[in-house]
C-alpha cells in the first residue's frame, strides 16, 4: 500500500468523522461562508455561453487551445510587456499547476541534465514529490523563521549565493504556501540580484494570482520584476483557485526567453514531453478562462467576485486574530495570523499540536500547522480558535 497524500489525505479522514463540529481546513479549497464548495458565478456565464455556441469535442494541439495560451500569458506579464509584444514567451497549456510544473520538470531533467532545483523550506508538499518523480535533484534554500513567524531573507539569500552556478530556483510568486509569507518589493529585487548574480534560473510557481491582494496586477508584480530585467525564466500557472476551476485541470506553463526564436524551440521541446506523457490536455477549463479573460464584461465580474472571496478570507483571518488575542491572556502576539497572506495561516503548532486539534477538536489541518482559512466560517472562528489555544498550551 501507497501512503495517502498529507495534504489530500486530510479530507479523507475528514469524511470518515461524524462530529457535528468537525471543520476541514486541510486542503487549500475556497468554501462558501456556510462552508459549502463555490462555483464562479463568471464561470457560469462563460460555460452559458460555450453550450449557446455549441462548440465541439474536437481534440486540442498538444500545446493546448491558442485562445487560452493568449490570455493566459497576457494576464501573467501584461499584455504589453515587452516579453509578450517581442513574442518571447513559450506558453504550453498544462494540467493545471502540477502538471505544468510536471512539465517543466521533464525539461529540466532532459535538457540541464544535473542541475539543481531549491526549493523553499518548508513548501508546498507535492514539490518535492514532481522533482522526484522527474528525477530532477533538489535542495532546500531557508525561507521560514520560526523565532520571528516570518521570511528568514539572509538564510534564504546566502543558501540561492551558495548553491552551485545555474540552478534553478523555485519561487512561489505570491501567497507562499504554506508559510503565507511574502518577500517584499525590495526583497524581491534583492533576490533577483543575487539569483542575476549565479546565473541561476527563476521558476515561479504562481498558483494564486489575485487570491493573495484581490488584485491580479499586484499579485504578478514579482513576475514582471524579473521580466522587466530581461531575465529568462519558467512561470507554472494554475486557475484551481483564483477561478475556482480545481478539477477541470487547468493551467500553464511559460518559459520566458531571450528571443522569440528561442522561444519557438523551447515550445517545441514541450511539445515534444507532453506528446508521450498525455498527448493534449482538456478543452472545457481553458475554453472557460479564455471567455472569461477575453471578454471585458466578464473579465470584470471575475475581478469583482475575486475581491468578494479574497475577502472573505481576510475577514475571518482578522475574526481569527481577534479571538486568539481576547482568549489568550498569556500576552502572546497573534499578529502573524494578521500579516499572513492568501488562503492559509501557518499557525506555529507542531505536529502533537496539530494531532490534538483533529483528536480532540475535530479541525482537520496537515500536520505542519497550516490551516486553511478558505475553509472557514466567521461562525466557526471562535470554536477554532479554542481549539488552537488549547492545543498551544496543554
Ligand atoms: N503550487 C502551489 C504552491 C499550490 O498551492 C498548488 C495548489 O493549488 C498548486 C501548485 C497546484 O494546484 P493545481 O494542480 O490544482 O493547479
Ligand atoms: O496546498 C493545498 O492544499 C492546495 C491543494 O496534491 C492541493 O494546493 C493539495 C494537494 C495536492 C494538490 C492540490
Amino acid at each position: 500500500m501507497a501512503p495517502p497524500d498529507p495534504i489530500l489525505g486530510v479530507s479523507e479522514a475528514f469524511r470518515a468523522d461524524t462530529h457535528e463540529m468537525k471543520l476541514n481546513l486541510g486542503v487549500g479549497a475556497y468554501r462558501t461562508e456556510d462552508l459549502q464548495p463555490y462555483v464562479l458565478n463568471v464561470v457560469k456565464k462563460a460555460e452559458n455561453l460555450m453550450l449557446e455556441r455549441g462548440e465541439n469535442k474536437e481534440y486540442l494541439p498538444i500545446e493546448g487551445l491558442a485562445a487560452f495560451n493568449k490570455v493566459t500569458a497576457e494576464l501573467l506579464l501584461g499584455a504589453q510587456n515587452d516579453v509578450i509584444q517581442q513574442q518571447r514567451v513559450a506558453t504550453v497549456q498544462g494540467l493545471s499547476g502540477t502538471g505544468s510544473l510536471r512539465l517543466a520538470a521533464a525539461l529540466i531533467e532532459r535538457y540541464f541534465s544535473g542541475s539543481k532545483v531549491l526549493i523553499s523550506s518548508p513548501t508546498w508538499g507535492n514539490h518535492k514529490n514532481i522533482f522526484n518523480d522527474a528525477r530532477v535533484p533538489w535542495s532546500e534554500y531557508r525561507y521560514y523563521d520560526p523565532r520571528t513567524v516570518g521570511l528568514d531573507f539572509h538564510g534564504m539569500i546566502s543558501d540561492i549565493k551558495a548553491a552551485p552556478e545555474g540552478s534553478f530556483v523555485l519561487l512561489h510568486g505570491c501567497a507562499h504556501n504554506p508559510t503565507g509569507i511574502d518577500p517584499t518589493p525590495e526583497q524581491w529585487e534583492s533576490i533577483a540580484d543575487v539569483i542575476q548574480e549565479k546565473n541561476h534560473i527563476p521558476f515561479f510557481d504562481v498558483a494564486y494570482q489575485g487570491f493573495a491582494s484581490g488584485s491580479l496586477d499586484t499579485d504578478a508584480s514579482s513576475v514582471r520584476l524579473f521580466a522587466a530585467r530581461g531575465m529568462e525564466f519558467l512561470v507554472a500557472q494554475s486557475y484551481s483557485k483564483n477561478l475556482g476551476l480545481y478539477a477541470e485541470r487547468i493551467g500553464a506553463i511559460n518559459v520566458v526567453c531571450s528571443s522569440s526564436d528561442i522561444a519557438k524551440r523551447v515550445k517545441s521541446q514541450l511539445k515534444r514531453l507532453a506528446r508521450p506523457m498525455y498527448s493534449n490536455p482538456p478543452i472545457h477549463g481553458a475554453r472557460i478562462v479564455a471567455n472569461v479573460v477575453g471578454n471585458p464584461e466578464l473579465f470584470n465580474d471575475w475581478k469583482e467576485e475575486m475581491e468578494l472571496m479574497a475577502g472573505r478570507i481576510k475577514s475571518v483571518r482578522k475574526k481569527l486574530y481577534d479571538s486568539l488575542s481576547a482568549k489568550d491572556n498569556s500576552g502572546k502576539d497573534w499578529s502573524f495570523v494578521l500579516k499572513q497572506i492568501g488562503m492559509f495561516s501557518f499557525t506555529g503548532l507542531n505536529d502533537a499540536q496539530s494531532e490534538n486539534m483533529t483528536n480532540k477538536w475535530h479541525v482537520y489541518m496537515t500536520k505542519d500547522g497550516r490551516i486553511s482559512l478558505a475553509g472557514l466560517s466567521s461562525a466557526k472562528c471562535e470554536y477554532l480558535a479554542d481549539a488552537i489555544i488549547d492545543s498551544y498550551y496543554n
